[in-house]
């Protein structure tokens, strides 16, 4: 296909409560939408670089900033691309997989809509319905806490992900494992909070039997994660580590990722999440896709990734009103049964509602092929 235009739109939303993590408390949204109109159509990508670089050294100016000046020249000037070429196209340019990852969604949808093809049909996968885990954040009170577990127990979540950091860990869980009993599966996020010293704190976790410890370590420490996942019982699972197929290689040989969590923003794109889970699912490896945040369009997209076979844990893939009181599509996620049913649209599976969009849209910039 061949790129006639760009549309970088910024929108402004509001979390329905205040989510607080071991890197930082998020209320508000600046989100970083990509809109590509080409010459078989347009298509939609959401940027999951957050305001701030604290979960990745990405951020959405940043982001914003390296699609204009680097990213979009770079594809333009190369003629006829297909989604499957953007990688290559953009390889050059060291890092910024979240504004890689956007440009290559839009492409990716312009591309499915035009043949009327859904992005779960592009899989091979025909799964309706995948299981839906909630990401709960920190709270500054224990009984808070318990309160919006419960709330989320009450809508059927199949498994609960608890935001863990120094002082806020073995207390909360054990209140939380006897809150939703033994059978409810379990994990928790510490989003790279801990260090060396504390391998012997973090093994103390193993009495709650939970399904996984999410990033306890730095992410360059992939030797830390190594010898937590021989100390405990709980097995290790690796998010911000994962930044490429070659680190998911290396970590899973060196026995530092039991199981990985895939998001295609922090890899660079979905079709390089594909592949990390192609060779998750060659090594054993169980995966589930990870969540940041994002709308409708985002998470339309993870949805029918989640479908691949490899993925054998819930997701962070929690209905549109965890976070939003409203999304930015006409058919927000919805969770029934502990489900999410998978979108069937051509595309990356979601509509827009362009009037509550364009309500909230904070700047819009155009820029031509
Ligand atoms: O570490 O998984 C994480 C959200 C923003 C940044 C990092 C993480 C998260 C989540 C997922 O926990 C929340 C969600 O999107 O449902
Ligand atoms: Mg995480």
């Amino acid at each position: 296909m061949r790129f006639e235009r760009l549309e970088l739109r910024r929108i402004g939303l509001e979390l329905v409560v205040p989510f607080r993590t071991s890197f930082g408390t998020e209320l508000h949204r600046d989100i970083l939408l990509v809109h590509v109109t080409t010459d078989v159509g347009d298509g939609w990508g959401e940027c999951v670089a957050m305001s701030a670089p604290f979960y990745s050294s990405e951020f959405v100016d940043g982001a914003d900033l390296v699609i204009r000046q680097h990213l979009w020249p770079m594809l333009t000037a190369a003629g006829d691309v297909r989604a499957a070429d953007v990688a290559g196209v953009l390889e050059p340019v060291h890092g910024h997989p979240m504004a890689k990852a956007a440009l290559e969604m839009a492409i990716l949808d312009a591309e499915l809509r035009a043949a009327g093809t859904t992005f779960h049909e592009l899989l091979g996968t025909d799964r309706s319905t995948i299981p839906s885990g909630v990401s709960v954040g920190i709270f500054d009170d224990l009984d808070d806490l318990l309160a919006q577990v419960q709330g989320y127990v009450d809508d059927g979540y199949a498994r609960i992900k608890l935001k863990i950091e120094p002082g806020w860990d073995l207390e909360p869980v054990r209140l939380v494992r006897d809150l939703i009993g033994p059978d409810m599966p379990l994990q928790v996020d510490a989003n790279t909070a801990y260090n060396r010293t504390d391998l012997d704190h973090l093994c103390r976790l193993d009495e709650y039997d939970l399904l996984l410890i999410e990033q306890p370590l730095p992410e360059e420490d992939l030797l830390g994660h190594a010898q937590l996942a021989q100390r405990s019982s709980t097995p290790v699972c690796l998010d911000e580590s994962i930044v490429s197929l070659q680190t998911a290689a290396d970590a899973i040989d060196l026995g530092a990722a039991e199981i990985v969590n895939i998001k295609p923003g922090r890899v660079g794109g979905y079709l390089a999440a594909r592949r990390i889970h192609d060779l998750c699912l060659a090594r054993g490896i169980p995966v589930w896709c990870g969540g940041m945040v994002e709308t409708g369009i985002g998470r339309a997209a993870n949805a029918a990734l989640a479908t691949l076979p490899g993925f054998l844990l819930p997701g962070d893939i929690s209905a549109a009103s965890r976070f939003y009181a409203r999304d930015i599509v006409t058919d927000p996620i919805t969770v029934t049964d502990g489900t999410v049913t998978v979108p069937d649209a051509p595309g990356l599976g979601f509509e827009l509602d362009h009037d509550f969009l364009d309500s909230i849209t904070t700047s819009t910039d155009v820029i031509d092929a």
